[in-house]
């Protein structure tokens, strides 16, 4: 093929890549493949070193006029291309109207918060300070301080996740009663909510991981009439209405007497369902009065001053609160169950 042809074949080609090119990136690859070091105009310009001298000046001429005219088109086609972005950018910026109302999800509060928040403006409102306690901890701080000596067969009450270094996860937030006795001394009113975990397979009321909130009051006389009074005072505040309870005996080696007060089942109406396990009634809120081995452990003279404490499952009582049947749609991250939650 003659360079003639070669010449109009190479525009031929550089206009049809070119026309197809639409974004900056693919013009400067073109740039490269014509007009780089060895680009195909830059070779035909190498190869004019065979030419007769006639021929150079005849094809000289035409292939720096290809050069020029190349590099002035893809100069003219990037113009081109970031005039469009630009376009685009300025249109989309014009359809976007701010005075339209947000169509976007808000987020919400996790009900456990929600409930949570609650409580801790009542118990703030009788004069409980709100305290906050790290989720790994002793087995002192655990059990020992709270009256439940290695090997006794009350650690198998909670099935416990231990660290290699000995440390392991809170089982129950009554992990903290020590420390606060410590810290404050008597007279105290405190409650502590937190995060909780067990090595426990879970249904449709037990999960592995959930929330409990501690509260404990010592002074000089405290009764278990006080106990009863701060539990029903807290319910009647969180559900706004007169809650059926039952109180029966339980045990707990941190407490002495120690009772399970149940609530009727909010789910079934204490019929019985998968939620309370056909019983009609969710196990909400162990409490008693504090043993004087915990007092003692805890600097505060079992003598002089009694206390009460009671356990919360925060997560059940946000459960019944809300009307969710199964707990593992509170731990789930799930947006479509959690979003239902109103965003105060
Ligand atoms: C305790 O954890 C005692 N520390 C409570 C206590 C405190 C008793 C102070 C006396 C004085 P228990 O293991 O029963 O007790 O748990 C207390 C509450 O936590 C239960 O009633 C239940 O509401 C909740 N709970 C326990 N295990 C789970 C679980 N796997 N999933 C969800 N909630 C649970």
């Amino acid at each position: 093929m003659g360079i003639r042809e070669n010449i109009s074949e190479l525009r031929l080609q550089f206009e049809t890549e070119l026309a197809a090119a639409h974004d900056s990136d693919s013009v400067e690859k073109i740039r490269i493949a014509y007009l780089g070091k060895k680009g195909s105009v830059t070779e035909l310009l190498k190869g004019m070193k065979d030419l007769t001298n006639e021929e150079k000046k005849e094809f000289g001429q035409t292939i720096n006029v290809l050069k020029r005219e190349v590099d002035e088109k893809i100069t003219a086609r990037i113009e081109a291309i970031r005039k469009e972005e630009e376009d685009k950018l300025v249109n989309s910026a014009e359809r976007y109207d701010v005075t339209l109302p947000a169509d976007t999800a808000f987020g919400s509060y996790h009900p456990i918060t929600l409930v949570q928040r609650e409580l801790e403006e009542i118990f703030a409102s009788m004069g409980f300070i709100v305290e906050d306690f790290k989720e790994i901890v002793s087995d002192y701080e655990c059990f020992e301080a709270l009256n439940i000596p290695k090997h006794h067969p009350a650690r198998d009450m909670q099935d416990t996740y231990y660290l290699d270094n000995g440390q392991l996860l809170k089982t129950h937030t009554s992990a903290a009663q020590n420390y606060l006795m410590r810290k404050y001394g008597a007279p105290l009113r405190a409650i502590f909510p937190g995060r909780c975990f067990r090595n426990e397979s879970t249904d449709a009321s037990h999960e592995n991981t959930f929330f409990q909130m501690e509260g404990i009051m010592i002074d000089k006389d405290i009764s278990i009439s006080n106990l009863i009074y701060f539990m029903k005072t807290m319910l009647s505040e969180v559900f706004k209405q007169d809650v059926k309870v039952r109180l029966r005996p339980g045990f707990f080696p941190f407490v002495e007497p120690g009772f399970e007060l149940d609530i009727s089942c909010h789910i079934c109406g204490g019929k019985g369902c998968s939620t309370c396990h056909g019983s009609g009634w969710i196990e909400l809120c162990p409490c008693g009065m504090i043993h004087p081995n915990v007092l003692t452990a805890g600097g505060i003279d079992p003598e002089e001053y009694t206390g009460f404490a009671f356990g919360l499952g925060l997560t059940r009582l946000a459960m019944m609160r809300y009307g969710v049947k199964d707990i593992r749609d509170l731990n789930s991250g799930s947006l479509k169950a959690l979003s239902q939650f109103n965003h105060e």
